[in-house]
């Protein structure tokens, strides 16, 4: 690791607006849940997973920010925008995008996939021509995503068309596949999509207890999905990016009906990546308590239940923050999402 750390934070909205120019200086991007938060800063991509937050918390943002002495992030005029937003800081890049399903022709799967692979094909234009090749963590929103679209499940139409165009983009489709989350927002919104990219190519983390999502059997889709359980940047001291991770062993769902244990599940897989990074890096370095949580409920009323399971198994002072979102297979009560960074021994 050299250079700046990168840090996540859970901020409220109203608060972001108090803070000083210098504080924005090294804020690479700001995702506002349920909608983007109001304050802004030139330059700074600000966008939403379109996914309400749960139980009293004011409305909270995620805030990717650099620190340290090398920041070199730019303000870049809109025009040089175009569709991704984007900043980028030393070794990393922070971008977002929305595409709305409506702009594309065809039957409504034509119309996602449409938008699926132009969102991707836009994603890895920007890497190209940036020169931050490596994608190392992609969080993907996609509306109604248990809904049908002429007769298959809309998340199975997305996979299909991410895996296009990292095909046609000249990426692999299995191994180096960058740590992702895949949720579900509310119908209507557009697709949502927001990364971390790196000039240094990162470190691909497997779940032994779990087959790779790129290997899955067809019966989850033709076409599987695009993934990695975690990837280590190397690039910035934020540098564990856990995946989306569900109750999933093998590549079946476990726990059907039972968010509790779904929740313990999760955490137990989480727990399986940790020790497979820390048996890659050589050094225990990576533990629970050293991470932020994102945790994904699909029915609002199991956050007790769930948030019961994280109290017993974490740390109090363990940041965890619940949004309401539907889990890429109807089964899944649950999904948990982590990043942080290793502590000393
Ligand atoms: C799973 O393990 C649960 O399609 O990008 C988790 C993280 C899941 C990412 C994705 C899907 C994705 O299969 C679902």
């Amino acid at each position: 690791m050299d250079g700046d750390s990168l840090q996540v934070d859970y901020v409220s909205s109203d608060e972001l607006a108090l803070r000083p120019p210098a504080w924005w200086a090294g804020v690479l991007g700001v995702v506002g849940f349920e909608k983007p938060p109001l304050a802004h800063h030139p330059g700074v991509p600000i966008t939403a997973s379109m996914t309400p937050s749960l139980g009293s918390q004011a409305a909270r943002c995620e805030v990717w920010r650099l620190m340290g002495d090398a920041i070199q992030t730019e303000t870049l005029t809109p025009s040089a925008r175009g569709t991704v937003q984007y900043r980028r800081g030393g070794e990393l890049l922070f971008g977002s995008l929305t595409v709305d399903e409506l702009r594309f022709e065809g039957n409504a799967s034509a119309a996602l996939r449409g938008a699926t692979y132009d969102a991707y094909e836009q994603v890895f234009a920007l890497l190209k021509k940036t020169q931050y090749p490596h994608l190392i963590r992609v969080w993907n929103y996609v509306p109604d995503i248990n809904g049908e679209a002429d007769g298959e499940e809309r998340y199975r139409h997305f996979n299909a068309a991410r895996q296009a165009a990292f095909n046609d983009c000249g990426r692999s489709t299995t191994g180096a596949v960058p740590a992702a989350s895949a949720l579900g927002s509310l119908a209507g919104n557009p697709i949502s999509i927001y990364f971390l990219a790196a000039r240094k190519p990162p470190t691909m983390i497997e779940n032994p207890r779990q087959i790779s999502a790129y290997f899955y059997p067809p019966k989850f889709g033709v076409h599987s999905p695009t993934f990695s359980r975690a990837c280590l940047s190397n690039s910035a001291g934020t540098n564990l990016f856990v995946s989306g991770t569900a109750s999933i062993v093998g590549s079946e769902t476990l726990h059907h009906g039972n968010v509790t244990a779904q929740t313990f599940e999760c955490l137990a897989n989480i727990a399986s990546v940790l020790h497979e990074a820390n048996r890659i890096v050589n050094t225990p370095s990576y533990s629970l308590d050293g991470l932020h949580f994102k945790v994904y409920v699909r029915h609002s009323t199991d956050l007790d239940a769930v948030r019961a399971v994280l109290s017993s198994s974490l740390e109090a002072t363990t940041p965890v923050v619940y949004l309401q979102a539907d889990v890429c297979r109807a089964d899944l009560l649950v999904e948990i999402e982590a990043a942080g960074v290793a502590t000393p021994h």
